[in-house]
């Protein structure tokens, strides 16, 4: 049950290394900073664009910004939802996901269960997702009511994604949290690729090219980047992130 976005990004991965995904947060840039930022990120050879976080709450918003973007690109518009409330139109894809390592079973199927009639009533594809918090004090942990793998503790996000990988899920997304200050560690890659054999995403706190290029080493399939753009970050210096991170081996 591949779809189009699924094999779009599989087809990305034959070319490029890493992957670059841009996380645009709709309560941060609004229409106009977002729609222009999408199509330079686009210029620059980012691979999808991710909308949403987890501390998004304007559905009204977001799906304006969801729709404004889609004009202006052709990469895929996936969405990131921290709650129900992300799910919204005009989109390719969303990160349909299960927050594994929630104590809270709303974050685990609950949320799913009350998203999926409108993920089928809007078309989007779903990617089955396996989104795994790593570390505390960061939104995504707070929200989600997660219980942090920590940071030096690869073997246990390895087995959370194997764990996903049996369940039928085809990503795993290890997420530090946005603008966290410490990013996954290269080694926490390495043990999870040595495990999972689908599509690994990896984001929070990436924010320089050295950084970026030896997570990509270790064997992620697509970075995000959100925070160091919201920053102030420059569209040439994300450039060469991407650059870097698409031929690293
Ligand atoms: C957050 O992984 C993403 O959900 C991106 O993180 O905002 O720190 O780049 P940053």
């Amino acid at each position: 049950m591949t779809g189009k976005v699924e094999s779009f990004l599989k087809s990305e991965l034959k070319k490029k290394n890493t992957l670059l995904f841009v996380l645009i947060d709709s309560e941060v840039s609004h229409l106009e900073a977002s729609s222009k930022l999408a199509r330079d990120v686009e210029k620059i050879g980012a691979s999808a664009i991710l909308v949403g976080g987890s501390s998004v709450t304007d559905q009204i918003e977001m799906a304006q910004v969801v729709k404004g973007i889609k004009k202006g690109i052709k990469i895929p518009i996936i969405l990131f939802p921290g709650n129900v409330t992300g799910v919204v139109p005009d989109a390719d894809a969303i990160l349909f996901s299960s927050l594994m390592n929630s104590e809270n079973p709303y974050f685990i199927t609950q949320a799913q269960a009350l998203g999926a009639p409108s993920v089928l009533k809007f078309g989007l594809e779903p990617l089955p997702t396996a989104y795994l918090v790593i570390g505390e004090g960061t939104s995504a942990w707070f929200v989600g009511s997660a219980r942090g793998i920590p940071f030096e503790k690869p073997k246990i996000a390895a087995a959370y994604a194997l764990a996903a990988q049996f369940l039928g899920m085809r990503f795993v997304y290890l997420e530090a949290g946005s603008g966290a200050k410490t990013n996954v560690t290269s080694e926490m890659i390495q043990t999870v690729r040595r495990t999972f054999n689908g599509f690994l995403i990896v984001g929070g706190g990436i924010k320089d090219m050295k950084t970026a290029q030896s997570l990509a080493k270790a064997g992620a399939d697509a970075l995000v980047i959100g925070t160091f753009l919201e920053k102030g970050g420059s569209i040439k210096k994300l450039e060469e992130i991407a650059k870097a991170i698409q031929r690293s081996k």
